[in-house]
C-alpha cells in the first residue's frame, strides 16, 4: 500500500506546519492550516483514504466554486508542535459535497478530531482565491506571527498604514507583496464575522492581518505560502526594532524607490498606498 505521508501533498503539508513552529509562530493550539488537493494529489492519497467516509457536516456557508474538492487542513484544538510525530491524529483530509456546503473526514483527524475551528473562514477564502486567481491558489495558512502581532498595538488598523512601513523595512516586500496587505479589526476568532471581513480582503490581497491576533496567508503552493508569511513577519520585525530602537527615523525607502523596484521586477505596486 503506498504510504500516503510519502505523498508530496502530504510531505510538504507537514513541513510547513514544522516549519511554522520551528519560527515560534504556533504556541499551544495556535494558527491553521488548509490545503486544496490537486486530482493528482487527490488519486495518489486515495488508497489510504477510509473504505467508508465518516458522516457529513454542514458548514453553515456555501461555496459552489469548492463542490467536490478535497482538503488536507489541520485539527481543531491540535498543536502544530505535534503533527510530524502524529500526522494521522492532528491533521486530516476531507471531502466536500457537491452542493460546496459540507465536509466529511476520509483520512486522519483519528480519535474523534476534526478540521480547525477555522476551517469555514478557510474555506470562504479558498473560495475567494481560487476564483480571483483562475484556481492558482491552494494553500491558506494562518500564523500568530509575533512582530506582526506586535505592530498592531501601534499602528493605525489600516491596510495603508501597515502596508508602507511593511513596503520600507525591507528591500524585497515591495515585489513579494505589491497589492500590500488588508487589515482586518479584532474579532472573535472562528466566527462568520471574521471569516466574511477576511474574504472581503482577500479579493485583493494575499494576505490579511488579523488584530491582535496573527496573519492570514493565501498562495499557490507550501512555499510561496510560507515564504510570504515569513517575508511580512520579518518587515515587521525590523519595522518593531526600529520602533524600539526610540530614535528618529532619519532614511526609509522613499516612494520613488519603491516604484523603481517595482519598475526593475515587473510588479504592479498598488497606487494607492503611494504618495
Ligand atoms: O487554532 O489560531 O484562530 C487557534 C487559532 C484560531
Ligand atoms: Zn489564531
Amino acid at each position: 500500500m503506498t504510504d500516503i505521508l510519502k505523498t508530496p501533498a502530504l510531505e510538504g503539508f507537514i513541513r510547513m506546519c514544522d516549519d511554522g513552529w520551528l519560527q515560534g509562530w504556533h504556541e499551544r493550539n495556535g494558527g491553521n492550516l488548509t490545503y486544496r488537493m490537486t486530482d493528482a494529489d487527490v488519486e495518489a492519497a486515495r488508497p489510504a483514504f477510509a473504505p467508508e467516509p465518516r458522516e457529513w457536516h454542514e458548514m453553515g456557508v456555501t461555496c459552489e466554486n469548492l463542490a467536490g474538492e478535497y482538503f488536507i487542513t489541520t485539527g481543531s484544538g491540535k498543536y502544530f508542535r505535534n503533527v510530524q510525530i502524529a500526522p494521522e491524529k492532528n491533521i486530516g483530509i476531507v471531502e466536500i459535497n457537491e452542493a460546496g456546503s459540507a465536509w466529511r473526514i476520509v483520512w486522519g483527524l483519528e480519535d474523534g478530531a476534526v478540521p480547525t475551528s477555522e476551517f469555514p473562514t478557510h474555506f470562504m477564502n479558498h473560495s475567494v482565491r481560487k476564483r480571483v486567481t483562475d484556481g492558482a491558489n491552494r494553500v491558506i495558512y494562518h500564523c500568530h506571527a509575533t512582530n506582526v502581532i506586535a505592530l498592531t498595538y501601534v499602528l493605525p488598523l489600516t491596510d495603508r498604514d501597515f502596508t508602507r512601513p511593511l513596503w520600507q523595512s525591507a528591500t524585497e516586500c515591495p515585489v513579494v507583496f505589491p497589492e500590500g496587505v488588508g487589515v482586518v479589526p479584532w474579532m472573535v476568532p472562528g466566527g462568520v464575522e471574521i471569516a466574511k471581513a477576511t474574504s472581503v480582503l482577500m479579493e485583493t490581497y494575499q494576505a490579511a492581518v488579523w488584530s491582535q491576533h496573527g496573519l492570514f496567508a493565501s498562495g499557490p503552493d507550501f512555499d510561496t505560502t510560507f515564504g510570504l508569511a515569513h517575508t511580512i513577519e520579518k518587515s515587521a520585525e525590523i519595522y518593531v526594532k526600529v520602533l524600539s530602537t526610540g530614535q528618529p527615523i532619519l532614511q526609509t525607502i522613499e516612494d520613488d524607490s519603491l516604484r523603481a523596484i517595482a519598475r526593475d521586477f515587473g510588479v504592479q505596486l498598488n497606487e494607492a498606498f503611494l504618495d
